[in-house]
C-alpha cells in the first residue's frame, strides 16, 4: 500500500530536514525577518479568496524547498490522486474515502467501484432541498397540525460537532424564527436541557447516525420518542411527522419507526468526521437554507480542486500541513492552538480536534508497524480575545513551543462602532509579540526594576499563521474546512498512517457494555476488573439511590 521506499526516518528528505533543523533551529525570527527584508511579502500564499501569511514561522526557503520534497518522497501526489480515484485508501476498514464527492458539482464524474456516484450524492441534496422548503416555509405540519419551530440534532462524534460548528459558524445566516438544539452525550443532561423549553407539538428531531446503532444516539432518541409521543397523546403514528433520520441503515431507521421515505442517506465511503457536507448537514441546510448550502459545499470544492492541482509549493493546504509537521517533528511541539478571532467560530477548534485527532492520533502504519517518530498533534484553541486573558500566558512565556493558526477576517458580519478593529489589532499584535517578543534590554529600557526584568522578558520566537479572509461566508467556511481536512491527510501520508480509522475508540466502548448491567442491575455482582474499577462500581452501588 505504502509509496514510500523506505521508512519515513531513512528517507533522504527527512535526513535533510534533520540536518536542516540543527543549522537553524536556534535561528531567531528576528535575525530571519532583518536579514531578509522581502520576507513578509513573499512568505505569503493566496488563493480562493484566502490570504495566508506563513512569514513568522521558523523556515527559510530552504526549509520550504526540503519539506516539498518530503512529501513528494512521501508519494503525496500518489495519495491525493488515489483519493479522488476512490481507491480504498482506508486501509484496515477495507474503505474509500470520498468525502470530496460530496461537493462535486452536477455533471462532474468521481468514479466508486467503477460506478459515478454525482448524481446519487445531487439526488440526496435536492430532497433535502425539497424537505427544507418544506419545513423553513412552514407547510411541513406537524401531528397536531402546527408547523415545526425547533429542530433537534441527535448525533454524535462526526454526526455532530460538524453540524454544531456549521450552525454557530453560519448563524448570522440562519433563520432566526427557528430554533436549533444539539444533542450529543449519553448523559441525560443534555437532552433534558434542549427540550425543556420547547413545545412538542411543534418540534422536529433529525436522528443522524450513519450506523443507526451507536449507543448514546439511540438511547437519546429513544428518549426523544418518548418525550413526544407522551405529550401527544401516545399515538404512534406523531413519530413520522416529528422524525426525520440521516442514515446509511434503511433497516435500522424503520426499525425505530421513522418512515424511510424521511430519511436522508450517505454512503460507507463517508467517514463520520468527514460528513457534515452530507444528509449529516441536514441542520445546517435548515438553518441557513439549501442556497448558503450549496455555497458551502463549492467552498470545499474549491479547496479540493486546489489541493488537486496547485503545485506544492502554492498549495494551502499541503503548505499548512508541512508546517504543523515540521515543528511536530523537528522541534518536538506537541500541540498547535487555533485560535479564531471570529466568535462565530467558535466551535471550530473543537471540530478541528475530531477532525485532527481522531484521523492522526495513530501508533502504527497503514501496514502495521510501529512509527518512530510522533504522529497527530494535540489541537485546541479559543476564539480570540478570550484566549489572551486565559492561556496565551504560557504560549508567551511558557516553556513549551505552540504554533498558533490564527484565522481573521477584514470585515465583521455585524459592524459595531470600533469592536472589529480592536478584534483585528489584537490578533496582529499577539501575533507580532510571539514572534519577536521583547528583550532584557527592552524591558530595562522602560525604566523596569532589575529583578523584575526576567518575569518581563518574552522570549519571541514563537511561530504562527495568520489566515486571513474577506469575511465569513458560507463559501468561506467550506474552504477553511475543506483545507484542514486536506492538511490532516498530507500530514498522514507523510507519517504513512491510516487517517481514516478509528479503533482507538473501540475498547472504552466494549468495556462499557460490560460494566452497565454491573452497575444497573439488581443483583450484585460478579466483578472481574482489575480491584480500581471493582472498587469504583462497589462504591456508586452503595451510593446510588
Ligand atoms: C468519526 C467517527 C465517529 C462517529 C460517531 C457517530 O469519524 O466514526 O465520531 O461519527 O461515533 O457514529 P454514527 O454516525 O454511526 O452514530
Amino acid at each position: 500500500m505504502t509509496t514510500m521506499k523506505l521508512p519515513l526516518t531513512e528517507s533522504t528528505a527527512w535526513k535533510a530536514l534533520l540536518d536542516h533543523k540543527k543549522s537553524i533551529g536556534g535561528q531567531h525570527l528576528r535575525e530571519l525577518f532583518s536579514d531578509d527584508p522581502g520576507r513578509g511579502e513573499r512568505m505569503t500564499l493566496e488563493a480562493l479568496g484566502l490570504f495566508l501569511d506563513y512569514s513568522k514561522n521558523r523556515i527559510t526557503d530552504e526549509t520550504l524547498r526540503l519539506l516539498v520534497e518530503l512529501a513528494k518522497e512521501s508519494g503525496l501526489k500518489d495519495r491525493i490522486d488515489a483519493m479522488f480515484n476512490g481507491e480504498k485508501i482506508n486501509v484496515t476498514e477495507k474503505r474509500a474515502v470520498l468525502h470530496v464527492a460530496l461537493r462535486a458539482p452536477k455533471g462532474a464524474t468521481i468514479l466508486f467501484e467503477g460506478k459515478n456516484v454525482v448524481p446519487q450524492v445531487h439526488e440526496v441534496l435536492d430532497r433535502m432541498t425539497a424537505f427544507s422548503n418544506r419545513v423553513r416555509s412552514g407547510e411541513w405540519k406537524g401531528h397536531t397540525g402546527k408547523s415545526i419551530r425547533n429542530i433537534v440534532n441527535i448525533g454524535i462524534g462526526g454526526s455532530d460537532l460538524g453540524p454544531v460548528m456549521a450552525y454557530e459558524a453560519l448563524r448570522f445566516y440562519s433563520e432566526r424564527s427557528l430554533t436549533f438544539r444539539f444533542v450529543s452525550n449519553v448523559d441525560g443532561i443534555d437532552f433534558a436541557e434542549a427540550v425543556l423549553d420547547l413545545n412538542p407539538e411543534e418540534t422536529m428531531f433529525i436522528v443522524s447516525s450513519k450506523t443507526f446503532t451507536t449507543m448514546e444516539t439511540m438511547t437519546n432518541a429513544q428518549t426523544a420518542r418518548e418525550w413526544l409521543l407522551k405529550s401527544l397523546g401516545g399515538n404512534s403514528a406523531a413519530v413520522a411527522k416529528h422524525f426525520v433520520a440521516v442514515s446509511t441503515n434503511a433497516q435500522k431507521v424503520s426499525e425505530f419507526g421513522i418512515d424511510t421515505a424521511n430519511m436522508f442517506g450517505f454512503w460507507d465511503w463517508v467517514g463520520g468526521r468527514y460528513s457534515m457536507d452530507s444528509a449529516i448537514g441536514l441542520s445546517t441546510m435548515l438553518a441557513v437554507g439549501p442556497e448558503n448550502f450549496l455555497a458551502m459545499l463549492n467552498g470545499f470544492h474549491e479547496m479540493d480542486e486546489h489541493f488537486r492541482n496547485a503545485p506544492f509549493e502554492s498549495n494551502f493546504p499541503v503548505l499548512m500541513g508541512l508546517l504543523a509537521l515540521w515543528y511536530n517533528n523537528f522541534f518536538d511541539a506537541q500541540t498547535i492552538a487555533v485560535l479564531p478571532y471570529e466568535n462565530y467560530l467558535k466551535r471550530f477548534p473543537a471540530y478541528l480536534q475530531q477532525l485532527t485527532m481522531e484521523s492522526n492520533g495513530k501508533q502504527v502504519t497503514v501496514d502495521g508497524k510501529e512509527v518512530n517518530y510522533h504522529t497527530g498533534q494535540i489541537y485546541w484553541g479559543e476564539p480570540g480575545t478570550n484566549g489572551q486573558h486565559s492561556f496565551y500566558q504560557l504560549i508567551h512565556q511558557g516553556t513549551r513551543l505552540i504554533p498558533c493558526d490564527f484565522i481573521v477576517f477584514a470585515n465583521p458580519l455585524i459592524p459595531l462602532g470600533r469592536h472589529h478593529d480592536i478584534l483585528l489589532a489584537n490578533a496582529f499584535a499577539q501575533a507580532e509579540a510571539l514572534a519577536f517578543g521583547k528583550t532584557a534590554e527592552e524591558v530595562k529600557a522602560d525604566g523596569t526594576a532589575e529583578w523584575l526584568v526576567p518575569h518581563r522578558v518574552f522570549n519571541g520566537n514563537r511561530p504562527s499563521n495568520m489566515i486571513l479572509a474577506d469575511r465569513l461566508t458560507p463559501d468561506i467556511l467550506g474552504k477553511l474546512i475543506a483545507l484542514y481536512e486536506h492538511s490532516t491527510y498530507t500530514q498522514s501520508v507523510i507519517w504513512n498512517i491510516d487517517a481514516f480509522d478509528q479503533w482507538g475508540v473501540e475498547l472504552g466502548k466494549v468495556l462499557a457494555q460490560q460494566i452497565i448491567p454491573e452497575i444497573e442491575n439488581e443483583e450484585i455482582p460478579q466483578l472481574k476488573h482489575d480491584t480500581s474499577t471493582n472498587n469504583l462500581i462497589r462504591l456508586t452501588r452503595k451510593m446510588k439511590k
